[in-house]
């Protein structure tokens, strides 16, 4: 839920990249965190298996908590705008942090991985979001939803009709992303943000009757 804070004219939001393990979320956030400039955003927080693992490189990278950088995504009704994104930890077992992390969640980008052996693993992990999403009440239908088809440069990946066609009945607005390169990262947020802002701008106009000031 955004807060609004009248005196010092900010709004926060939170937007929640949410996928399964190993999907490609915090390398989109390290990809935005490069793409901005200083200004544009505050320093990214990561807090990884690193340290705790004993495994491959792969399971070191795995988030074991979240991600967590503000952006500064503009101004809205002379009121300053700051987003802060999240990322949760895609491997399954870890549930009640996904959950935790959703609370009062303004937006959320579905990070897919396309190698077709991990069809099943992003099917059960929109599943377990549209599962958290209800535990907070929020309506689906008009939430703020964008899917990203991660890792497009690999060979083993599924044709984005098929994934659609799976993972996109709802037809939220979809891209494609190698996220390692950076392609396709900023368009994805950009969607979110401006998904985000409609709403937010929309929930206050039915709050105050139009008079936002
Ligand atoms: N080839 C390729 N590899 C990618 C791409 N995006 C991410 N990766 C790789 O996929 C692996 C996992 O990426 P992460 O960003 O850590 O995945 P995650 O979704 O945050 O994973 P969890 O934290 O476990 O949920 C890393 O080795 C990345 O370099 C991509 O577009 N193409
Ligand atoms: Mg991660």
């Amino acid at each position: 839920m955004s807060t609004i804070n009248y005196s010092a004219k900010e709004i926060r939001c939170k937007v929640v990249y949410y996928g399964p393990g190993l999907g490609g979320k915090t390398t989109n956030v390290q990809a935005i965190y490069k793409m901005l400039q200083p200004h544009e955003r505050g320093e990214l927080v990561s807090l990884s298996a690193k340290g705790f693992s004993t495994g491959t490189e792969d399971e070191a990278r795995k988030t074991r908590l979240f991600d967590f950088m503000p952006l500064r995504v503009g101004v809205m009704q002379g009121f300053k705008v700051i987003m802060h994104m999240y990322t949760v930890p895609g491997e399954a077992y870890h549930i009640d942090t996904r959950r935790f992390i959703l609370r009062g969640v303004d937006g959320v980008v579905f990070v897919v991985d396309s190698q077709g052996d991990r069809l099943e693993a992003n099917i059960v992990s929109k599943e377990n979001l549209y599962e958290n999403l209800s535990y907070y009440r929020i309506d689906k239908k008009f939430f703020p939803l964008v899917l990203q088809y991660n890792k497009r440069d690999l060979k083993n990946i599924s044709p984005i009709p098929e994934l659609n066609k799976v993972l996109n009945t709802e037809h939220h607005p979809f891209y494609t992303s190698i996220a390692v390169e950076g392609i396709g990262v900023l368009e994805t947020l950009q969607r979110i943000t401006e998904m985000v802002l409609v709403k937010i701008y929309n929930d206050l106009e039915g709050e105050t009757g139009g008079n936002i000031k």
